[in-house]
Formats: structure tokens, sequence, C-alpha cells
């Protein structure tokens, strides 16, 4: 073949210049044969087979891809019909940033058209605000995939495809790490939108090998049946932080995935607030066995639910009675662990697992009051303590010990004491929640084992979170849950504001600032050492004696900032001013939450467990004081720390969802709703900084090795020099550039133009070097 192709691209640019100088070719004679006859294709290839099926395969994509680009024009100029009578005074455009008039009013008027016309997605630059459309749109089929694969974002309407080719595109051109971060409140289309970016980036991915792609496309399905459930915001609520990160070859071929989770919402497998539901994974497991009539097998009533599911009694038994729902689901879920490579072995102890912690939830306590002791417990139903131990395959003893009676280690003595009937659910709360969150963690982990590859390539990450919640009452876990997005907006904040105009200044670039709302000092509140919010929790934590409601005065007493405050009369109620509003916290139970310890005995029994998976999941050490304790708090911030450092290493490109109401109705506008979003997400500044900043930021090294084509020959090597960049530069026609101390300063559409001049260049070198060689006619 040709050597002269960009050596790094040669078979991207092989494919391009193939689909072009052919296509013309074939629409003067439509023939594959004939196609296949052509000197070029049989000289440089021979009798390559895959090729010529590759070819044939991609002239038929063009030819749909035509079709497909067809009625999609039609169907978006029918649907804008502001485009037509010009009567409205807004730009047409997709992009906030071409809106000449700026202000708050223009941009949501902007947006609840484009809505009505059901145009969901509109760009800032080169970001994507995305709004839940709460219905399904036919705009996500492999035709779509295909419209949007490698051609110039002005072709095609906004589209989150386009933003994950995007980050596609970013990662091969530039051989660099990438990330998505996608942000929004509960139920605003996180989730969704991760989903589909995998789904396009496996298509732009494509691996030869379909099992690879098959195995990535079932990991998102199967780490939220057990990590998902139903809210009063949403019926697929993400009750945990992903990471996923999917691996590329250097010539960007998909050839592994990795997960990485952030915060179980552990809590509520053990109790869920009204209306909402326990992690989906149960019901469709309980669903599951009631149709395969192996409830008993598994030793579950078939009458009843277990407590840990029911808790609006008899409404789960009739769901699952009357809609097939959760069975369905069931049998996806077996499907997603057969193609990831789970054994049959590993998926039977979860099932047994997962059985087992809704047996322990069956467990009652009672009292054994006799004259000496009336702190002492015993169950009063042995059956559910039998079938929690058999399913768990401990013994029922040994169970029944561990949860009405604890050791205690005081000068080098061990004394038995018993456990109250309070004490005894706690702690048969406590283990359902380890064996879940420890179960979880295992799954997590295991599919990293089967997906992981060690080969070197490079990576795209799409971070989906748990979005800000803000419920009628709000416990420790909207606390963490918050922060969370606090930090991510930072995150935002940071790299569109913060960065980039330091960068100016450094680089002696007069760009001028743009004001924004800095959440630092909020975040200081919480993660400042050691006065913030999260030490003095850990603080209190320790302290035996302390009760929630110290903890509520010691904030009280420190936290001397205008983003908290104490209501009068209510005792364990403080308020915290988020970015995105004001939440009120229930502090009940904060402590207890927080300590998250779990007491050596259960431990010690679970580790005697016949199940080999189980005692896998207990067999990290002890702590010195016996207990295993994990610091929630301090936990979930360094965690956090750790993925957002992941994540600097990478270009990050952002996706911002919007939920249009509260009632999840489709085409339902709510003005007030969406400038309240659009207000604390800083749409109307970023908008700004958009328009005036530059979002590629390119030493000059790596700008003249990249683009030296354009004014260059190829024999040559130039320095890259601000001289050089500047020549690159004035050939390319560009305008609105800059140059630094060290840098290009481009704009967020020069990058695509610049590629597109390039690719020109390479088309032209390769024709002209195949004319030479006698391969062209
Ligand atoms: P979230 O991830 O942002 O909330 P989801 O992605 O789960 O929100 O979206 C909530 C619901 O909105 C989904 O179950 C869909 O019914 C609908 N939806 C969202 N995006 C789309 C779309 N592009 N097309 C069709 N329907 C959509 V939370 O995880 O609660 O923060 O913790
Ligand atoms: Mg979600």
């Amino acid at each position: 073949p040709p050597t002269l192709l960009h050596p790094e691209k040669w078979c991207r640019g092989f494919n391009h210049f193939i689909s072009q100088c052919l296509i013309k070719d074939f629409e003067k004679r439509p023939s594959v044969t004939h196609l296949l006859e052509h000197p070029f294709i049989k000289q440089v290839h021979g009798k390559d087979m895959s090729l010529q099926k590759q070819l044939a395969e991609l002239i038929q994509e063009q030819q749909q891809l035509g079709s497909v680009a067809k009625t999609r024009h039609e169907r978006i100029h029918t649907r804008r019909p502001y485009h037509v009578d010009g009567a409205d005074k807004y730009s047409l455009d997709d992009d906030l940033v071409n809106l000449e008039v700026l202000d708050e009013d223009t941009i949501i008027h902007q947006l609840q058209k484009r809505y009505a016309d059901l145009q969901i997605y509109t760009y800032v630059g080169d970001i994507l605000i995305a709004l839940n459309p709460f219905q399904n749109l036919s705009i996500y089929s492999p035709q779509f995939s295909k419209l949007y694969h490698g051609v110039k974002r002005s072709s095609n309407p906004p589209h989150i495809f386009a933003s994950a080719d995007a980050a596609y595109q970013s990662m091969v051109t530039f051989s660099k790490d990438q990330c998505i971060v996608i942000s929004g409140e509960s139920g605003a289309g996180k989730t969704e939108s991760a989903h589909l970016i995998v789904q396009h980036l496996t298509f732009l991915g494509k691996a030869n090998n379909r099992a690879l792609r098959e195995k990535i496309l079932q990991v998102n399905p199967l780490v939220e049946a057990f990590g998902n459930a139903c809210t009063a915001i949403n019926d697929n609520s993400s009750r945990f932080g992903k990471y996923l990160e999917m691996m590329f070859t250097p010539t960007g071929a998909v050839m592994g995935a990795k997960i990485s989770e952030y915060l179980l919402e552990k809590s509520r497998v053990i109790k869920q607030a009204v209306g909402e539901k326990n992690f989906h994974i149960f019901y469709y497991i309980y669903a599951g066995l009631y149709n395969q009539k192996k409830l008993s097998e598994y030793r579950l009533p078939d009458k009843k639910p277990p407590r840990y599911i029911d808790n609006e009694t008899g409404k789960v038994m009739h769901d699952i009675i009357t809609k097939d729902s959760y069975g369905r689901q069931f049998e996806a879920i077996q499907h997603c662990f057969r193609i990831i490579g789970f054994t049959d072995e590993e998926v039977y102890s979860v099932y047994r697992i997962l059985t087992g912690i809704l047996n322990t939830g069956n467990i009652e306590f009672a009292a054994i009051s006799s004259q000496h002791q009336t702190d002492k417990s015993e169950v009063p139903n042995p059956e559910a303590l039998d079938n929690a131990a058999a399913l768990l395959s401990i013994g029922s003893e040994e169970l029944q010990e561990a949860l009405t009676s604890h050791c205690v280690v005081t000068r080098g003595e061990t004394i038995i004491r018993t456990n109250t009937v309070d004490k005894a659910a706690d702690v048969r709360d406590a283990m359902s929640k380890a064996l879940y969150g420890r179960l979880f963690s295992w799954i997590v982990n295991r599919i990293n084992t089967l997906l992981h590859n060690t080969e070197n390539g490079m990576n795209i990450g799409i971070l989906d979170i748990f979005g800000f919640e803000n419920f009628a009452r709000n416990s420790f876990e909207q606390l963490c849950i918050n922060i969370a997005n606090e930090q991510i907006q930072f995150y935002f904040n940071q790299h569109i504001f913060a960065l980039e105009q330091m960068e100016y200044q450094s680089e002696g670039i007069d760009a001028t600032a743009v004001e924004y709302e800095d959440n630092r000092p909020l975040l200081d509140m919480f993660l400042q050492k050691p006065m913030g919010l999260l030490s003095l929790l850990d603080e209190e934590s320790r302290f035996p004696q302390a009760t929630d409601l110290t903890l509520v005065d010691k904030f009280e007493g420190n936290l001397r900032c205008k983003y908290f405050w104490r209501p009068k009369g209510v005792e364990l109620s403080f308020g915290i001013q988020h970015y995105a509003g004001k939440v009120l916290y229930d502090a009940s139970a904060f402590l207890e939450k927080n300590r998250d310890t779990l007491p050596a005995d259960i431990v010690v029994v679970l580790r005697t467990s016949e199940n080999k998976l189980l005692q896998q999941l207990f067999s990290s050490p002890l702590t010195k004081t016996g207990i295993f304790c994990t610091t929630l708090l301090t936990l979930q911030h360094y965690s956090l720390m750790d993925l957002l450092s992941k994540m600097v290493v990478g270009q990050p490109h952002f996706v911002r969802c919007i939920k249009p109401n509260d009632d999840r109705e489709a085409l339902m506008f709510s003005h007030e709703r969406v400038l309240l979003q659009l207000r604390y997400t800083g749409i109307l500044e970023t908008v700004k900084i958009r328009q005036k900043g530059y979002s590629h930021r390119i030493l000059f090294d790596e700008f003249v090795k990249r683009y030296y084509y354009l004014a260059f020959k190829a024999h040559e090597t130039p320095l890259g020099s601000r001289e050089n960049c500047l020549a690159i530069l004035e050939k390319s026609k560009l305008d609105n550039w800059i140059l630094g101390k060290t840098k290009v300063f481009l704009k967020y559409y020069h990058i695509e133009q610049l590629n597109l001049f390039l690719r020109e260049v390479i088309g032209r070198v390769v024709v002209m070097q195949a004319y030479i060689k006698g391969w062209l006619g």
C-alpha cells in the first residue's frame, strides 16, 4: 500500500479515501462487482477477500446513509416551521453560542421551541444540553449511528451520538484519553445518555470481535440491575456512581472495558422510604423464581414476599402476578451474566446470597425477660433463621449467636454480652447491608477481570453518578449524593471557567473574564480539615457518647457561614444552600450510618460459609478494634477524589441533562424548572465563555506535528515553533485563532475544520501517488 498516508492513521485515511474515490465511480456505474474489479483495489490488495467484503459493506452503508440523511433532512425541515416563516426573532441555530441576544429569556425560549419540535439536544459550543423527552424517540437506531459517524458536526442536528463521536475523534486524533462527564439532577436523563454513548462508541470502535462488543453492551444493564432502584423521582434511579472506561487500540478499535463504582446506597437493602423500592435485582429474582416455581428451593414463601421488598404490603405480589416485567428482566439478567462470562457456579452463588439476604430480613427478635436479664433477645421464628443460614451455607446456631450476642475484649479477657432486641435487629440489618455491598463490589470486579485488557491503548471514560436530590425528607444518603454533585459542578467550573482564564493570563492573552458562580466556598465547608462538615462528622462518630443531636450542635457551633443554617423548633434538622438549591436535612441516624459498623462476630460466622464466593467476600482482615468499620463519608470523599483524579488525566467533554418538568410528561416544558437548572448550572455564563473563549489549547510542537501537512511538504520535518504554527494557520485560512506564548488557542469549531483540510490534503496526496504508480487509470 502507498506509504504516504498519515502513518498513524493509515487504516482510517485509507477507508475514507476509498469511500470518497470509489463512490464517485460507483455513482457512474452502480455495480459492486465493477468496483471490486477496479484496478486500484486489485493492485493494492490483490485477492484480499476481507477487503472486498468490507468494501461491499461500505458501499451498502453509503447508500443507506444517503436515504437516512434525506429523510432526516425532510423531517427536520418540516419540524421547524419557524425556519420557514421567518417571523421568529430567535436564531434558528442548533448552537446557543450563535445567539446574538444573550440573556436567559432568549436561551430558554430557544430551548422551549426546540423541545416542542422534539429537538431535545442543543449545543453550547462543545457542550451538549440534553432535555429529557420522557418518551421514546426513533433517533437512536444503527442508521443514526452511521449518520453521526465522523462527519462535520454542522451537517446534522445536535445529538448525543455527535458528542460521543467528538470524544472518539479527539482520542484517535490526539492519542489522548478522554472523559465524558454527564451531569444533571435526579431523573434528568444521565443514565440513558450514558447508555447511548456506550452504544455509539461500540459502533465507532468496531472490533472484529463481535463477542466483546456484545459483552460491553451487557455491562450497564447488569450493574444497574444491582445498583439502581425506583425512587420518588425516578423509576430507574442510579443509587451509586459509575465510571465506565472503554478501552481502545491506537487505531480506535474497542478492546475492553473497566468499571469503577462509587458509594452504593446500601441502606436501601434494609429499608425504603414510602413509595420507593429496593434494588431492582431483588424483585427480578423473586419474580423469576416464582415463574420457574423455584421459590421453595430458595426457601422463599410464594404468598407473601420477604419483608425487605414488601414495604407496601401486597403491592409487590400484585405486580408480580399481574405484570410479567420483573420476570422478563430476570431472564435478561441471566443472559447478561452468561454473555459477560460468569460461570454457572458463580451465578448460582450470587442467587444464594441474594435470597440469603431476603431470608435474613425475615428474622425477628423478641425480648427474653428473666429476673437477672432484661436485655437478652431470641428469635421467635427459627425457620427464618434456618432458611437464611441454609442459603448462606453457615450454621444456624452460630448465626443466632452472632446476632443476639457479641464478644467484648477488655484487658485481654473476652466477655460475651447479649444484645437487646433493637441491637440484634441492627446487627441483622448491618449484615444484610454488608453482604449486598460486598456482593456488588465483587460483581463489578469480576466484570473488570472478564473485560479487562492489559494491552496498551487509550480509553474514554463515561461518568454517570446519582443526580442532585431534594426530597420531602433528606437523610445521610442525600447529603452524600449532593456533596458528590457539588464536586462534579466544581470540576465543570474548573474546566470551563477557571483553568481557561488562568491559561489566558499565563499565555499573555487578553480575553475578557466571565463571572461565574464559584461553589468553592461551599465545597470547603464540606471538605476542609479539621473544621469542615465531614471532618466534624468523623470526629463525632468516634465519640461513643455522641448522639445525632450533639452532632447537629457541633455543626452549628463550627460551621459559621451563609451556606449552613439550623431551622428553629426542629432539633435534628439543618439546612444547606447547595449550588442547585436549598436542602433541609434530617440528621436522624447520621452517626450510625456514617459509622457503618459490622460486628466481628458476624464476620467470623460468614467466613465459615461453605459458599466459596461468600467466604471470599469477607476474607479481608479485621481492623485492630476487632470491628469492621469503614467511615462512610471519609471513604466517599476519597473515592470521589480518586475518581476525579482519574478524570483529570483525560480531556473532558460535558453533557448537561435537564429535566423539563417534574411530572415525567412528554412535551411538557416548565419554564420555571428549566430556568432554575439553567441558572444553577451556569449555562448563560457557559454560552458567554464559549462565545469569547478558546476551548482548544494546543502546544506549538503538538500542533505542528499534527497539521504540518497543511503548509509543508510530506518529507519535511518543521520545528514546533510559533512561526511554523502561524504558517499553518494562515495557510488553512481560519479566523479568530490566537497564538499565545507556548500554545495555539483555537475555537471549539476549528479542530473539525482543520481535520477536514487535513483529510483533503492527504486524500490528494494519495491520489497523486496512486497515479504516479500507475494504479489509477
Ligand atoms: P438520571 O440517571 O439522570 O437520574 P435517567 O437517565 O434514569 O435519569 O432518566 C430517567 C427517565 O427519563 C428514564 O427512565 C427514561 O424514561 C427517561 N429518559 C431519559 N432520557 C431519555 C431519552 N433520551 N429518551 C427517552 N427517554 C428518556 V438519577 O439516576 O435518579 O440521578 O440517581
Ligand atoms: Mg441515573
